[in-house]
């Protein structure tokens, strides 16, 4: 019954390139269509043995039977000729490091044809990656599973090395089944990066042992917490998958819900309801940095979650600092008349000791970029930048000679435009407006005005950013995709299209990132559709 339906529709579509994405960096094709028996597809590690590739062979191999994806628009007549048979796919893997780290090669060869295909890689990585591009290359057409334009040779790797998500876990919670299945939806988009901001003012998800109150009375429920056992399931869920896991401990501001468990060490708690002088949003709160309380606080969190967090880059923050809250509180200013100095001082120092204790615990600092804004306190040179504010933050950040990750909110924040999101703020006001469509997410560049490659080189990647204080387990997947996916092509293909050099546009894209869409679906993702499905069959 099925493949008398999709006979029927077949009929009047029209046939397009099969959709791979992100589009890998270079690809030949022949004209011939091979069939595979995916019963008994035999996908071998021929290397060592490597329980990483083994899981994800069988993974893998379990899509492909399970999947039967019938691309949207590439069907080919019913009477289609079958020139060969493919059996197997033979996995080679250069080294036998399993380290994954910013650095990791993620490359990969490939090669489709008659009998038993070859997949090449460095490292298991670089395998993860090309299996992700096998398995998208198997349609499923009238009742046969085939692949198209064979014989293929592809020859694969990123252009940027950081390609992320940013998700905020304390806004709302998100239980585990909704991180791996993100985690997912990133491997399958050949995405490397979650970065888990996972505390913020309205919530402390996690667990704590330096202080137990810290989730005991910070997390929404007993719950809706990440213990340490949880949190190390959830970044080895996401190493087998090639996915790291950056942790982000927001300091010294976003920390109101700190206060719930030491309001000793906070300042301008009580600001309430006049939050909008004192916070960049309710409830206001941020360490009182003048007391020693704080200190000792901030090397806790440190010591605690680089033990726990084990990629070797740790965020701690530092976005919309209001220098307000301190200045109105009363601790804080007896501080700087008795010792004659500026909160910008206290700032700096704080900021001297918080970068020293990352250092100490040999972790590379990563920042929002306001942290650069100081002229006694030098960020040190290997931290890594988060842009955001606009988008010539890219390229002053590179010229200042440090390393960035480029998230514009104007182009990456994936949450905005849901209207207000408290009743005393204009109803015209919604929380970053507009809503970003796919394309204006796919259309921005990290790139954009870097002329040289030594600059072009500091800029590391990107990230989309779901921030949650509109979005929760019931809304995730649609926010997330396919729109993250849009940004996840430019990261690891470039904006361009290698090609021609200019900026691959929308009417090729737009089906296949349809396409990524449906087949997102049918591996249990929820994303949201992008286009009445007539406009999917009427490409153009
Ligand atoms: N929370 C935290 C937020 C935002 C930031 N940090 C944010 C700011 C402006 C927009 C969207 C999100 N909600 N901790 C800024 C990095 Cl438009």
């Amino acid at each position: 019954m099925k493949q008398l339906l999709v006979a029927a529709f077949a009929a009047s579509l029209q046939t397009l390139v099969s959709g791979l994405w992100p589009v890998p960096a270079e690809m030949t094709k022949g004209n011939a269509i091979i069939s595979i028996d995916v019963d008994h597809l035999a996908i071998v590690p021929t290397s060592h043995s490597c329980s990483i590739l083994d899981k994800a062979i069988s993974r893998y191999l379990y899509m492909i039977k399970k999947e039967d994806f019938v691309p949207p628009l590439d069907y080919n007549a019913p009477n289609f000729v079958v020139s060969a048979k493919m059996t197997g796919l033979n996995i080679t893997i250069a080294s036998q490091d399993e380290t994954l780290t910013m650095d990791t090669d993620e490359s990969y060869c490939l090669t489709i044809a008659e009998g038993t295909g070859v997949l090449n890689a460095n490292t298991v990585y670089g395998a993860l990656r090309g299996l992700e591009t096998f398995s998208q290359l198997i349609v499923y057409n009238y009742g046969k599973h085939i692949i198209k334009d064979t014989p293929i040779t592809i020859s694969d790797a990123p252009v940027f090395k950081h390609r992320g998500l940013s998700l905020d876990t304390a806004r709302n919670y998100y239980p585990l089944d909704s991180l791996k299945r993100t985690i997912d939806g990133l491997s399958y988009t050949k995405m490397n990066v979650l970065h888990w901001h996972i505390v913020d003012s309205h919530s402390w998800p996690v667990e704590s042992k330096f202080n137990p109150d810290l989730f005991v009375k910070g997390a929404y429920g007993p719950t809706m917490i990440y213990t340490h056992e949880q949190v190390s399931e959830i970044i080895q869920y996401a190493k087998e998958r090639g996915v790291r896991v950056i942790p982000e401990f927001d300091m010294p501001g976003h920390t109101y819900i700190v206060g719930q468990s030491m309001p000793e060490i906070m300042s301008c708690l009580n600001d309430q309801p006049r939050w909008d002088i004192t916070a960049a949003q309710p409830p206001s709160g941020q360490l009182n940095i003048v007391k020693p309380g704080a200190y000792d606080f901030t090397a806790n969190v440190v010591r605690e979650y680089s033990g726990l967090f084990t990629d070797n880059v740790f965020h701690v923050g530092g976005d919309e600092v209001n220098r307000k809250c301190w200045l109105n509180d009363i601790s804080v200013q007896t501080h700087l008349n008795s010792t004659n100095t500026t909160i910008e001082t206290v700032l700096e120092n704080y900021y001297d000791f918080l970068y020293k204790n990352l250092q100490y615990r040999n972790k590379v600092g990563m920042c929002w970029e306001e942290t650069l804004m100081h002229t006694n306190f030098t960020v040190p040179k290997d931290t890594i930048i988060q842009a955001w504010i606009d988008q010539t933050s890219v390229v002053d950040i590179v010229k200042k000679g440090y390393r960035v990750v480029a998230s514009p909110y104007m182009d990456t924040y994936l949450d905005c435009g849901h209207g207000p999101i408290l009743t005393n703020m204009p109803k015209g006001n919604s929380w970053c407006n507009p809503f970003k469509s796919w394309m204006r997410i796919y259309d921005y560049d990290p790139l954009t005005n870097i002329t040289d490659a030594a600059s072009a080189e500091l800029v590391l990647g990107g990230e989309v950013a779901l921030w949650s204080e509109q979005s929760d387990p019931v809304v995730l997947d649609r926010y997330l995709w396919p729109r993250a996916a849009a940004y996840g092509e430019t990261l690891w293909s470039g904006r361009n299209d290698t090609a021609t050099g200019k900026p691959r546009g929308f009417d090729n894209s737009a089906p296949r990132i349809q396409e990524h869409r449906e087949r997102l679906l049918l591996r249990g993702i929820a994303a949201e559709p992008l286009v009445p499905l007539w406009c999917v069959r009427n490409p153009g």
